[in-house]
């Protein structure tokens, strides 16, 4: 027939997907196939993911598919399991919001200045960073025994086909990428102590990744061969493929549990005036840059809401909505929000701490941190613009948060910027879409872009309101 099935395996910080995509001649949809919890666990020795659970869902996923003609899987950035000289796991990838990064990167800058570590390898701070991860790990007896290092989509491609690579949109995040080779950094690593001959091969979009395993076919009922295809791994990086821009110049925000705000470009931006303002450079699609920035995102709702006991979700944000507006903001890029748990206490003390009015009920707090992620957005997406010296007429928000109308009609009005929100599953179509071009279904990434806003619902939020009120709210963090 002339429509083909692709699976897409994405995983998120809070739960694992697996989706069915039907690509045709002028036509895309998106299924469900299978939904599961990921629910990391805190072991003796910090923060771990449940791996064997998550490779389990992906399992009861790909046999509620059915058939398909190719498997392709995202996931979170910078994480990655270990393998001993006899491909064996050695122990339970570690979490990036464990506690064993702190205070590593000023280690790290002792050996590499923070500002050469960025000319080189084009990436923001974030202490969660494979580079710091790794350095962080170096006395341990985990790396001492491990011959191989996988990135997680790459370990459950791994474990799926045998077959062992490193995907470049994933492997831009480990901060051991120079953007402009697209290629190794294998200076900053020689100096930092950091084997890269942990790492498999690179690969990229579009190219095999091998075929399930006969143990796989059998436990998953599917008939071979099955081949799983490279797609833009980190989910970021598939999201950004979906982004329904057609014509306009325009700036993304791919939400969920994070925010990624900023841009696509031919080149990286490696200025001392981007590394101060902390945006990174990771890889996209087709040799594009993803400069942007990482915003707390939902997260800080979500660690509320699980306080609160779970209460009803579109009730909490219709009471946020008649809440007034702009009373207090946190600045929801800071690295403090990054470790789980009391979030509503944090939240309140960051209130304090900057002398405004300290929100007290949960309709009060979800307020603050929706207009404290709007702020956010306006000043990522300003000053992308300004730092990329590439301005844009449109926002296009995808992911998860395209669910909250109330977030995205406070970042319209934030930006200044019209808003166009859609799709929801932005990393799974994008997922999809790349294992369809690599199969001759779909050109280019501007086809593949147009085939989502021809066929996937989309919003539009008009900016409403004085932009003044918002830069006021700005200056309370900024004191500028
Ligand atoms: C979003 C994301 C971000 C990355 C963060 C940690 O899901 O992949 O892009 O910075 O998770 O891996």
């Amino acid at each position: 027939t002339a429509v083909h099935t692709y699976a897409a395996v994405d995983l998120g910080a809070s739960s694992g997907r697996v989706m069915v995509g039907r690509v045709g001649p002028g036509s895309l949809d998106l299924t469900e196939a299978h939904r599961f919890p990921n629910r990391p666990v805190r072991v003796p020795e910090g923060l771990r993911w449940d791996i064997l659970a998550l490779y389990a869902g992906v399992l009861d996923g790909l046999r509620a598919a059915g058939r398909v003609d190719s498997v392709g899987i995202d996931s979170w950035a910078v994480d990655h399991g270990l393998l001993d000289a006899d491909g064996a796991l050695l122990g339970n990838p570690v979490h990036y919001r464990d506690a064993r990064t702190e205070g590593i990167a000023e280690q790290v800058w002792a050996n590499v200045p923070a500002a050469e570590l960025y000319a080189a390898t084009g990436l923001q701070y974030a202490p969660f960073n494979t580079l710091y991860q790794l350095t962080a790990a170096r006395s341990s007896a985990q790396l001492a025994h491990a011959e191989r290092l996988l990135l997680v989509p790459d370990l459950l491609t791994y474990w799926l086909t045998g077959e062992a690579g490193t995907e470049l949109t994933n492997a831009s995040t480990t901060q051991l990428i120079d953007p402009r080779t697209r290629d190794w950094s294998y200076d900053i690593a020689r100096r930092l102590g950091i084997d890269l001959g942990l790492f498999a091969p690179l690969r990229r979009p579009g190219d095999p990744a091998g075929v399930l395993r006969p143990e796989v076919l059998a436990e998953t009922g599917l008939t071979g061969p099955v081949p799983v295809t490279t797609v833009g791994s980190h989910d970021t990086a598939s999201a950004v493929a979906a982004v329904p821009a057609v014509r306009e110049r325009f700036a993304y925000i791919c939400t969920g549990t994070w925010s990624l705000a900023g841009l696509e470009l031919d080149a990286p931006v490696l200025t001392e005036a981007s590394r101060l303002a902390n945006f990174t450079n990771e890889l996209g699609l087709d040799d594009t840059v993803r400069y942007l920035r990482n915003i707390m995102g939902l997260w800080l709702l979500q660690e509320c809401v699980r306080e609160w006991g779970d209460p009803d979700l579109p009730q909490l944000l219709s009471a946020a909505a008649e809440q007034p507006p702009l009373r207090s903001v946190v600045d929801a890029g800071d690295a403090a929000f990054l470790a789980p748990g009391r979030m509503p206490q944090r939240i309140a003390d960051a209130c304090r701490a900057s002398d405004q009015p300290v929100p007290d009920s949960p309709a009060g707090i979800t307020r603050c941190i929706l207009d404290s992620l709007a702020l956010a957005h306006r000043r990522a997406v300003a000053e992308a613009q300004s730092l990329a010296d590439h301005p844009v007429d449109v926002v296009h928000i995808v992911g998860g948060g395209t669910r909250n109308a109330l977030l995205c009609q406070l970042t319209a009005d934030a930006c200044g910027l019209p808003v166009v929100a859609g799709p929801a599953e932005a990393a799974a179509l994008g997922n999809v879409l790349v294992q369809a071009r690599a199969g001759g279904l779909v050109g280019d990434r501007a086809a593949m872009r147009e085939l989502v806003a021809r066929t996937q619902p989309l919003a539009r939020y008009e900016p409403r309101g004085d932009p003044a009120r918002w830069q006021a709210a700005e200056a309370r963090l900024t004191g500028r």
